[in-house]
């Protein structure tokens, strides 16, 4: 089991992360975890907070001499923007007069959709900063951390992860299986969208929602490719790959929905044009199953919970930013009168950042069943378990097949 937990405010000293279940042996650096740390901070339509920063990892523990060595993983991504917050968040109880940065006003007026008023009521905080800070889409950093280092652990079992967004506001792609080398093929880090036309009308409802004060939500796809057949199990509820992606991809911020494959549209149709028909493979397969292949891929590459050889296909709904430059109607909690919602800081759309997001939460659970197949203290152990576990898979497959 791969599990982690991250620590750390919007606009605190940093981001902390540990990391704990890597099997020893493998080779991993900061510059692994650099480049998805930079693709997450692209995207159009991010405000000005990523302009002040530079997100980069320094790994703390867990690696030697460029290896890792078993234990956990830690490490940390410094906010640069805390220079300018250090008096609003100091951890002392009577931060100096002259602490870096300006002397900021509680926040009272909670933002309809955002975690202000049920988490302040909840945790009883006045100042609804408290809650903000820990709620913000800044934590995402140190899940995309994490998940690059999934990703390492997933490339060496031959397994590739690419992602692509699908719809911002009302522009949107109208083919439902893009493939695989097509996402991978993406140059565009403003939309990460595989049709220009629809890009550029995705950069026109950005702008529109900009100049309106307003906000868009959108969608994304996640793809793993070449993955194994036989990660999940159909057994036990909580040991299903689909509900652990889908539980994955909802604790994203601002994700309210999830699909598998054909997702929501399953309800639509009749079996015959859902599920997958089975077939000998003639040429090459399309899947890892070699001599079996399915001319679809409907079920999103998992049935009864386990990865079926094809790729794994999700996609994620997800909300707009909850901070509306223009804002919707509040009570200020201070004085119990109407007010518009707090004003702070943020993006006016984030999905292309959130398929990111969505890559990284995708690796995580995937490198968690990876190792709980295969497991192992070592990366040979797990190498040699792959092996074994294909050997006896291609066996069973050929019967019949082959000469006799
Ligand atoms: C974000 C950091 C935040 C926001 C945004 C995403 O930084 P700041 O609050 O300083 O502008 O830009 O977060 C939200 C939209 C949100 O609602 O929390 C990031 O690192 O991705």
């Amino acid at each position: 089991m791969l599990r982690f937990l991250t620590a750390g405010e919007s606009h605190g000293r940093a981001l902390v992360v540990i990391v704990e279940g890597l099997p020893a042996g493998l080779p991993l650096s900061a510059a692994d975890i650099a480049p998805d740390l930079r693709r997450r901070q692209a995207g159009y339509g991010r405000g000005r907070r990523m302009a002040i920063e530079s997100d980069t990892a320094e790994i703390l523990s867990g690696v030697r001499h460029g290896e890792t060595l078993g234990s956990p993983v830690s490490f940390t991504i410094a906010n640069r923007d805390w220079v300018n917050w250090q008096y609003t968040m100091s951890v002392e109880a009577n931060p100096p007069e002259d602490a870096g940065g300006a002397h900021r006003a509680p926040v009272t007026r909670p933002r309809p959709g955002h975690a202000d008023l049920s988490a302040g009521l909840k945790y009883d905080r006045e100042d609804l900063r408290d809650i903000l800070e820990r709620a913000s889409a800044r934590e995402t950093a140190a899940r995309v951390g994490v998940g690059a280092i999934a990703k390492v652990l997933l490339k060496r079992a031959g397994i590739d992860l690419a992602s692509h967004v699908i719809r911002i506001g009302s522009a949107a792609i109208t083919s439902t299986a893009v493939s695989f080398e097509q996402i991978q093929g993406i140059t565009d880090e403003d939309f990460r969208c595989v049709d220009p036309a629809v890009a550029s009308a995705m950069k026109d409802a950005v702008d529109r929602a900009r100049e309106g004060g307003d906000t868009l939500g959108g969608t994304f796809e996640v793809v793993a490719h070449n993955v194994p057949a036989g990660l999940g199990s159909h057994v036990q509820w909580d040991r299903k790959l689909d509900g652990l992606l889908a539980q994955a991809l909802m604790s994203i911020p601002a994700i309210k929905g999830v699909g598998i494959g054909l997702g929501p549209g399953v309800g639509e149709q009749p079996g015959s044009a859902v599920h997958d028909e089975i077939v000998r493979s003639s040429g090459r397969p399309s899947g890892t199953l070699g001599t079996i292949s399915r001319p679809s891929n409907r079920a999103g590459g998992l049935e009864g919970g386990v990865t079926n050889g094809e790729d794994v296909r999700v996609s994620a709904w997800m909300k707009p930013i909850s901070t509306l430059m223009k804002p919707l109607r509040s009570v200020d909690l201070t004085t119990g009168e109407s007010s518009p919602a707090t004003i702070e800081r943020s993006d006016v759309s984030a999905v292309p950042a959130a398929s990111i997001v969505g890559e990284a939460v995708v690796s995580i659970v995937l490198a968690s069943a990876l190792l709980d197949k295969f497991g192992g203290d070592t990366v040979g152990d797990m190498d040699a378990a792959i092996a074994h576990y294909r050997q006896r898979l291609e066996r069973r497959l050929n019967r019949g097949s082959g000469p006799a």
